[in-house]
C-alpha cells in the first residue's frame, strides 16, 4: 500500500505546481527583488527599502520579495538603426538612477541592438559603447547569423522602447501577447552587477544548468538558481560541474528557446510573471529561438551551438569503472569475473588509481605492473579503456624527486618551458592544490597548450604503451582544495574579482573562489572571473583535437565533468558524483533530459550511485534504468565517510541480481542499431536522443510535466522503477496513437494514467504504434553483436479500413570512422509499413536512400516481427516477389513474424502480405500452433527476445 501512497504525494505535488503557473500573468510587471543579497523570505524592511528608493510591500505568503524595485533609469537617448531586421539605440542612465551595490560603477551609456539573425532567431545584445567589456570569445562559442531569408520571412517581430519594456518580442502566431519583454523596470547596468527582468508569456519553463532538478519544469515562486562552475556532487539546489545559460519556455503552441550568452556567474530568478536575471560581468547577449514544437527547437538550437559530436558505436556499449581499485589483480578479476558471467560489458575505465600518485601520464609500477598488456587484453577481447585524466600537474618537484624514477616529472617541466600554465597578475605561475598535493593549471585556451596537452597524451599512448581508446577529463571547473571551506586561512588577494560586490546567495560556499583558483589570475580568454566557466569547455576542445590528431582515422570520444554551451561538439558528459539514493534515480533522468536539451544526447549518471553503498534492490533498479541512459556506466567511489564502499559491478552481486542485470542490457544491446540511428539524427540534425514525453506528445496536457519517464526517440517508452519495495508503478501512456509491451508484442488495452506491474526483474518498456525499430542480436560486446543477424520490429498503427502504418529508420556504418560523415561511407535506410487501398495488401519496403559503406560481416535481415497485424486472416507473404513460408503467427497477440529471412544490409527489399483464399486456412492454422510451441523453445527464458 505503501508505494501507492508515495505516488499520491508525487501527484499533488505536481497538481500544486500547476496550480500555481496557472496564476502566470501576462507578460508585464515581474516582481524584481530589490534585495537580492538577501535569503529568499528575508525582509529588509521598509525603511531599509525606502533608502535604496524601492516600494515596500511588506512580507507577502507567496514567496514574492516584500521590497520591489520597480523604477528604471535607462532612457532610449538615439535610435542609430531601425528596419525590420535591426534595430539599434543609445540608453542613457538618468542622473539620479544607481545599482543597489556601492563599489560596482554604473554604466552612463549603453548600446543596445536587436538583429534578426534567422527566420526563427534574433539576437538582443547590451553592451559598453565601446565594445571592451568582457565577451565569450568567437573560438569558444560562434553562433551563426545568416539572416532571415527575407525581412517578413521571420516567425517573430518586435517592438522596441515601448513604455514599459526596452523590447517586446511576439511570436507571429500570437500577435496578441509579446511572449517576452525586456522590462525598463530594474534594469542595472554597472561594472559587476547587470540586471534585467525579462517579462515571459509562457508557462512552462526547462532547463538552466548545471545543478540537480528535482523536478523538469521549473518552480516559479521565486526559485533562485545560480550558474558558475563548480565541484560540487548533484545533491543539493547550489551551482554544479557545468555552465547552461540557457531555458526553453512552451505554452499551448508557442514555443521557444533564450540563451544568454555570457560565461560570468549568472543568478536567474524564476517568477510567475518572468525571470530575473542577475549577471556578474560581460554583457547581455541574448540569443531567442522560436519554433513550432518542443523537438524542432531544441534542432533549432542544436544547429546555433554546433551539432554534437557522433560517438562511437561501441561507446553505447555498458561501461564499468570504480574509483579505489587498490591494483591491477583487482581490475582484472573484475574484467573477469564480469565476462565470466556474460555480462554486456564493452568498455572498462582506469580511475586517478592507476597514477603514480595520482600525477597524469604517469603509472604506479607498484600496483599497477602490465597495464599496458592489460588493455592489449580488453582489446583483443573486443573491449575498450579509457583513462581519467586531471588538468592540474603536480608542481611539487620535491615530491617528483622521491616517487618517480626519472625524479623529475617531465610533464610538469615542459608546460613551464613552454608557458602554457595559469598565471597570476605578476606573471608568476598560479598554483593551487589537487589530489597530487600542489599544482598549477594549464590554460586550455592558449594554443601553445594544445602542443603541449597533445605531446603527453601520444607520450602515454605510444612510449607507455598505454592504448587508450578515449579520454575522461575531470576535475576542470577547474576544481582546487586550497580554498574549501575548512581552510578560511587561505585567501585570494583581497580584489573586487574575488570579493565582487555581490554574490548570488544561491551560490555553493561563503567565498566567490571557494574550491577553484583565483579570480583575477590571467588565461589567454581573459581573467579567471570572466572564463571561469569555460575552463572544462576549452580543455574538452583541446583533447578532441588531442584525439583527432592522435588516430585521425577514428571519431574521438571525450567525456568531460564541466561543460559550456556548445561543448558538444567536442565532448560528452557523465552526471557526476551522485549518491547511492533511491531520489537519486529520479534526478538523473531530469538532468539526462536537460542535457539533450543543451545539445549533450550522449549522457548518463553513475549506475548504482557514486557515493555509499547501493542496495541490491537499488543497484538493481539502476542498473534496469541505467540501461536506458544513452552513456551506461557502473561507477563507485573509493570510500564514503572513511569507509571503502562494497563492490557494485554486476558480478558482485548474486546470480539472481546477476540475471536481472543482464536482462536489462541484453535488451539495450538488441536495440542499440536503433539507438545509434538516433545518435546519427543527433549529430547531423540536432535532435535530442532521449526525450520527454512533452516532446512527443506536446498538445497532451498530461504529459508536458511527466519526467519519471522518457522516451528514446520517437518510439520506446521507458517507464522505471525509482523507488523501493515497488511490484507495480503509475505510468502514463499517452493514447494519441497507442502501445505495444516491448516484450510480450501485446497491444496495450488501457492507455492514459495507468498502473503497471514492475516486479523485481521487469522494466517496463512500450513501443509506440506507427513505429519501425532496427535491432540486432546481442552478444556480450559490440563487435561481436555487429556480427548477428538484423531484425524489424514492426509496431503497425491501425488506420480505418484495416489499413497499417508505421515508419522507421536504420543508420549503419563501421562504427567509428570519421570517415563516416566526411567521405559519406554509411548506408541509410528507411522502413516503411502502408496498405494498398485497393487490394489490402500490405506492404513493408525497406529503402536505401544512401548506400555509400558496404558492411565487411554480410549483414541481413533475417526476422520482421509485425505487432498489431490482422491475424484472424491467412497470409500469403513474398518478399522480394518470391513466396515466404517460414511465417508464424500469434492470433491471441496479433503478431506476425516472418523468420528465417535474408535480406541483405544496403540493399532495398519489398515484403506484400495478401489474404490467401479460404482452402489454405486450415493448414495454417496448424503451422501456427506449431511454431507458437516451437518458439517458446527457441526463445527460451532471453528476456531480450520477444516472448511471442
Ligand atoms: O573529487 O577521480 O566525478 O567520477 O571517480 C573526486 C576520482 C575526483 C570526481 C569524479 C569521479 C571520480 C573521482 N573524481
Amino acid at each position: 500500500m505503501k508505494p501507492r501512497l508515495n505516488v499520491v504525494l508525487v501527484a499533488s505535488a505536481g497538481l500544486l505546481l500547476a496550480a500555481a503557473s496557472i496564476c502566470v500573468q501576462r507578460a508585464g510587471a515581474v516582481k524584481t527583488n530589490c534585495f537580492p543579497e538577501l535569503k529568499q523570505n528575508e525582509d529588509p524592511g521598509r525603511e531599509r527599502c525606502e533608502q535604496r528608493k524601492c516600494e515596500y510591500e511588506g512580507q507577502q505568503s507567496d514567496n514574492s520579495p516584500s521590497c520591489l524595485w520597480t523604477r528604471g533609469g535607462y532612457i532610449v537617448s538615439s535610435v542609430t538603426e531601425n528596419t525590420n531586421t535591426q534595430y539599434s539605440a543609445v540608453l542613457t542612465r538618468q542622473q539620479d538612477y544607481n545599482g543597489p551595490f556601492p563599489g560596482s560603477r554604473d554604466l552612463d551609456e549603453l548600446r543596445f541592438s536587436v538583429k534578426a539573425i534567422s527566420d526563427n532567431g534574433l539576437r538582443i545584445t547590451i553592451s559598453d559603447l565601446g565594445g571592451v567589456r568582457y565577451q565569450v570569445p568567437k573560438e569558444a562559442l560562434n553562433i551563426p547569423e545568416p539572416g532571415p531569408t527575407n525581412p517578413d520571412a521571420t516567425v517573430y517581430r518586435w517592438e522596441a522602447n515601448t513604455s514599459s519594456s526596452l523590447l517586446d518580442v511576439y511570436q507571429k502566431t500570437h500577435p496578441d501577447q509579446a511572449i517576452m519583454s525586456l522590462l525598463k523596470a530594474g534594469f542595472v547596468f554597472s561594472d559587476q552587477f547587470i540586471q534585467l527582468s525579462l517579462g515571459l508569456d509562457c508557462q512552462n519553463i526547462v532547463g538552466f544548468g548545471e545543478h540537480n532538478h528535482e523536478r523538469l519544469v521549473h518552480d516559479r515562486r521565486y526559485k533562485r538558481w545560480s550558474i558558475f562552475t563548480r565541484d560540487a556532487s548533484p545533491t543539493g539546489p547550489g551551482n554544479i560541474y557545468g555552465a547552461h545559460p540557457y531555458f526553453v519556455c512552451t505554452d499551448a503552441g508557442k514555443h521557444m528557446g533564450v540563451l544568454l550568452k555570457n560565461s560570468n556567474a549568472i543568478e536567474v530568478e524564476l517568477t510567475p510573471d518572468g525571470i530575473v536575471y542577475r549577471v556578474l560581468g560581460g554583457i547581455l547577449d541574448f540569443y531567442v529561438f522560436m519554433a513550432s514544437s518542443p523537438e524542432s527547437l531544441a534542432q533549432t538550437y542544436s544547429a546555433a551551438i554546433g551539432h554534437p559530436l557522433m560517438p562511437p558505436y561501441w561507446s553505447l556499449g555498458f561501461q564499468l569503472c570504480r574509483w579505489g581499485y587498490r591494483n591491477i589483480t583487482e581490475v582484472q578479476n573484475v574484467i573477469a569475473r564480469n565476462r565470466a558471467i556474460g555480462l554486456p560489458y564493452d568498455v572498462q575505465y582506469g580511475d586517478i588509481d592507476y597514477m603514480q600518485n595520482t600525477m597524469d601520464f604517469t603509472i604506479d609500477a607498484t600496483n599497477y605492473p602490465g597495464l599496458s598488456s592489460m588493455v592489449d587484453d580488453l582489446h583483443s577481447h573486443g573491449q575498450k579503456y579509457f583513462v581519467i585524466l586531471d588538468p592540474a600537474i603536480s608542481s611539487d618537484v620535491e615530491m617528483h624527486k622521491q616517487v618517480l624514477p626519472s625524479q623529475r616529472y617531465e610533464p610538469y617541466h615542459d608546460g613551464l618551458t613552454r608557458g602554457v600554465y595559469v598565471k597570476n597578475l605578476d606573471d608568476t605561475v598560479h598554483e593551487g592544490e589537487v589530489w597530487p598535493g600542489r599544482t598549477v593549471f594549464p590554460d586550455y585556451t592558449l594554443s601553445a597548450t594544445q602542443a603541449w596537452w597533445e605531446r603527453w597524451v601520444s607520450d602515454f599512448y605510444y612510449n607507455q604503451s598505454i592504448r587508450v581508446d578515449g579520454l575522461w577529463i575531470d576535475m576542470n571547473e577547474p576544481a582546487s582544495f586550497t580554498y574549501e571551506p575548512h581552510k578560511p586561512q587561505n585567501v585570494c588577494p583581497n580584489n573586487t574579482w574575488n570579493y565582487p560586490p555581490y554574490i548570488p546567495t544561491s551560490f555553493i560556499g561563503d567565498r566567490f573562489y571557494e574550491k577553484t583558483i583565483c579570480m583575477e589570475t590571467k588565461h589567454n580568454w581573459g581573467r579567471h572571473y570572466d572564463v571561469h566557466s569555460l575552463y572544462g569547455h576549452s580543455m574538452g576542445m583541446q583533447s578532441y583535437q588531442t584525439l583527432r590528431n592522435l588516430f585521425p582515422e577514428k571519431r574521438p570520444i571525450v567525456f568531460s565533468r564541466s561543460t559550456f554551451v556548445g561543448s558538444g561538439r567536442y565532448a560528452q558528459h557523465w552526471l557526476g558524483d551522485n549518491h547511492s539514493r533511491w531520489p537519486d534515480l529520479h534526478w538523473s533522468i531530469i538532468t539526462m533530459l536537460e542535457f539533450n536539451l543543451f545539445g549533450f544526447p550522449y549522457n548518463g549518471a553513475d549506475i548504482c550511485g557514486f557515493v555509499y553503498d547501493a542496495t541490491r534492490e537499488m543497484c538493481i533498479r539502476w542498473t534496469q534504468l541505467g540501461a536506458f541512459y544513452p552513456f551506461s556506466r557502473n561507477h563507485n567511489i573509493k570510500e564514503a565517510d572513511g569507509v571503502r564502499t562494497r563492490d557494485q559491478d554486476p558480478a558482485s552481486w548474486d546470480a539472481e541480481a546477476q540475471k536481472i542485470m543482464k536482462d536489462a542490457l541484453f535488451f539495450r544491446y538488441k536495440y542499440l542499431p536503433y539507438l545509434y540511428t538516433l545518435f546519427h539524427y543527433a549529430h547531423t540534425n540536432g535532435a535530442t536522443v532521449v526525450r520527454s514525453l512533452a516532446h512527443e506528445f506536446p498538445n497532451d496536457t498530461a504529459a508536458v510535466r511527466i519526467d519519471e519517464q522518457f522516451l528514446w526517440g520517437s518510439a520506446m517508452l521507458i517507464s522505471p522503477v525509482l523507488s523501493p519495495a515497488k511490484l507495480s508503478i503509475r505510468a502514463y501512456l499517452p493514447p494519441e496513437d497507442g502501445w505495444y509491451d516491448a516484450y510480450t508484442g501485446e497491444e496495450v488495452q488501457e492507455t492514459g494514467l495507468v498502473m503497471l506491474d514492475a516486479p523485481l526483474e521487469h522494466i517496463n518498456v512500450h513501443i509506440r504504434k506507427g513505429f519501425i525499430l532496427p535491432w540486432q542480436t546481442p552478444s556480450t560486446t559490440t563487435v561481436s553483436s555487429r556480427n548477428n543477424g538484423l531484425g524489424l520490429l514492426v509496431a503497425a498503427k491501425q488506420l480505418p479500413n484495416s489499413n497499417l502504418k508505421a515508419t522507421g529508420s536504420l543508420f549503419w556504418d563501421d562504427g567509428e570512422s570519421f570517415e563516416t560523415y566526411t567521405a559519406k561511407k554509411f548506408i541509410l535506410h528507411e522502413f516503411e509499413l502502408s496498405t494498398d487501398e485497393t487490394s489490402g495488401n500490405h506492404v513493408l519496403v525497406i529503402r536505401t536512400p544512401f548506400n555509400g559503406y558496404k558492411d565487411p560481416n554480410s549483414l541481413k535481415f533475417e526476422n520482421i516481427t509485425i505487432l498489431g497485424f490482422d491475424t484472424s486472416k491467412d497470409w500469403s507473404v513474398s518478399v522480394n516477389s518470391e513466396q515466404h513460408s517460414e511465417i508464424r503467427v500469434n492470433p491471441n497477440r496479433k503478431t506476425l513474424i516472418l523468420d528465417s529471412l535474408s535480406l541483405p544490409l544496403g540493399q532495398s527489399h519489398s515484403i506484400t502480405f495478401a489474404v490467401r483464399s479460404a482452402g489454405t486456412a486450415l493448414a495454417s492454422a496448424v503451422a501456427v500452433a506449431i511454431c507458437a510451441l516451437l518458439s517458446t523453445a527457441v526463445t527460451g527464458n532471453n528476456r531480450w527476445s520477444l516472448a511471442i
